[in-house]
């Protein structure tokens, strides 16, 4: 198998069962596994909701280091949409030309850097990096604080031997609120600024929404992106003529990013917790439990994807769902295709070719279900080109 190829641990239990079940922390996840499904309890709100005690859609459960609640992603309809409506012109700005232009001059910096060092490790000296840089543009603060997120590591709620690392959240919510108090004696142009005046149902927003509307900007993003980065790094290594294909056909990006996020699928799944006895695939699900929303599945059903298995640059249908589906769709979606875009035509740019030098892939274990979803570290070996 070749370094950078995900394979889907999921395709037996979909085609035959629909459901897998897996065990976590005692409090059981069914996960839905095909497309139609996932969309259908992804849009039922109702049923599936997201408001449930903070921490448990999360597989793993975070109901044992989090009371915050996270905003808008644990919240449903209606104050779903009044939270989203406050902050979706915000998380839109990755659109916008001097965002775009902002970003650019990070990457080329980066991949200059990159250049220069010839040999490097993908994960902390590359993808941790970008993206901390990067959020400081999401976030409109000096460029300068990227180096305290960078120095926290990969993951902000798990240690190597800990995916539930409370401590380290705490490093996190501390993080938060000392910035949270500072923008309310010297407010800016930031985000936290922007959220502290912003109005909800008729009063300014709390300091512990803001929080929460915090933590996930942190959060949802991170591991993320690092492993879209990293993987779409090892991918243009093993596969040049793919570079070669961007390269002569620029116009493609937008499409091959699309697919490269699909076939990573970043966010192996979401949880949701049942409020009403119900029935997916003819499984019974009962009042009270959890399902989860598994997108890395549904973006390899053959029913929906032709040759789901294989990254296929100009894909022309590609419903994927990488990045969610329904009113809960990533916020931080525009941010990170940019991210994908600017890094991508950029390597085109500068790089001709990039080589493995060794590595160490990351796996996460649902029940039965291995799923690779990056790299815990990738030396590789940049060749600039000329
Ligand atoms: C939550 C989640 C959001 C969660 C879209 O995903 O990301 C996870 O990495 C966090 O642990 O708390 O923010």
């Amino acid at each position: 198998m070749s370094k950078s190829e995900l394979s889907d641990p999921f395709e037996k239990a979909r085609t035959e069962k629909g459901i897998g079940v897996i065990n976590d922390q005692n409090d059981p996840v069914q996960m839905v596994l095909r497309h139609k499904d996932v969309r259908r309890c992804a849009h039922n709100w109702k049923t599936y909701q997201s408001g449930a005690e903070p921490g448990r859609i999360v597989v793993p459960s975070e109901v044992k280091i989090r009371d915050t609640r996270q905003i808008p992603f644990e919240v449903d309809p209606p104050e779903h949409g009044e939270y989203r409506a406050l902050i979706e012109d915000w998380f839109r700005r990755p659109l916008n030309e001097d965002y775009e232009k902002r970003l650019q001059e990070q990457i080329n910096l980066l991949v200059e850097e990159t250049l220069d060092l010839g040999k490097l490790e993908v994960v902390s000296e590359f993808a941790l990096i970008l993206q901390s840089r990067a959020l400081t543009l999401l976030l409109n603060i000096p460029y300068e604080e990227a180096q305290t997120w960078i120095s926290w590591g990969i993951h902000v709620f798990r240690s190597e031997d800990n995916p539930l690392d409370g401590a380290k959240a705490n490093i996190l919510y501390d993080y938060i609120d000392a910035q949270i108090d500072k923008a309310i004696e010297n407010p800016g142009e930031d985000l936290y600024s922007t959220l502290l005046s912003s109005v909800f149902q008729g009063r300014t927003l709390t300091k512990e929404e803001v929080k929460g509307i915090m933590i996930l900007t942190f959060a949802g993003g991170r591991d993320t992106v690092i492993n879209a980065v990293t993987n779409t790094i090892s991918y243009f290594a093993e596969n040049p003529k793919s570079l070669e294909r961007l390269r002569n056909e620029p116009e493609i990006i937008g499409k091959a990013v699309e697919e490269l996020v699909r076939y990573f699928s970043p966010l192996t799944h979401m949880g949701r917790v049942v409020t009403e006895n119900a029935e997916i695939c003819e499984h019974a699900i009962k009042k009270d439990s959890r399902i989860s929303l598994c997108w890395a599945s549904a973006n390899r059903d053959a029913s929906v994807f032709e040759n789901p298995n294989e990254i296929i640059l100009d894909r022309k249908m590609n419903p994927h769902v990488a990045f969610g589906f329904s009113h809960h769709n990533c916020l931080g979606a525009h941010h990170a295709r940019q991210i994908l875009k600017v890094l991508v035509k950029t390597l085109t740019k500068k790089v001709q070719s990039i080589d493995i030098l060794s590595h160490q892939d990351n796996h996460e274990e649902w029940g039965e279900f291995k799923r690779k979803v990056g790299f815990e570290r990738i030396e590789v070996n940049f060749n600039r080109r000329d």
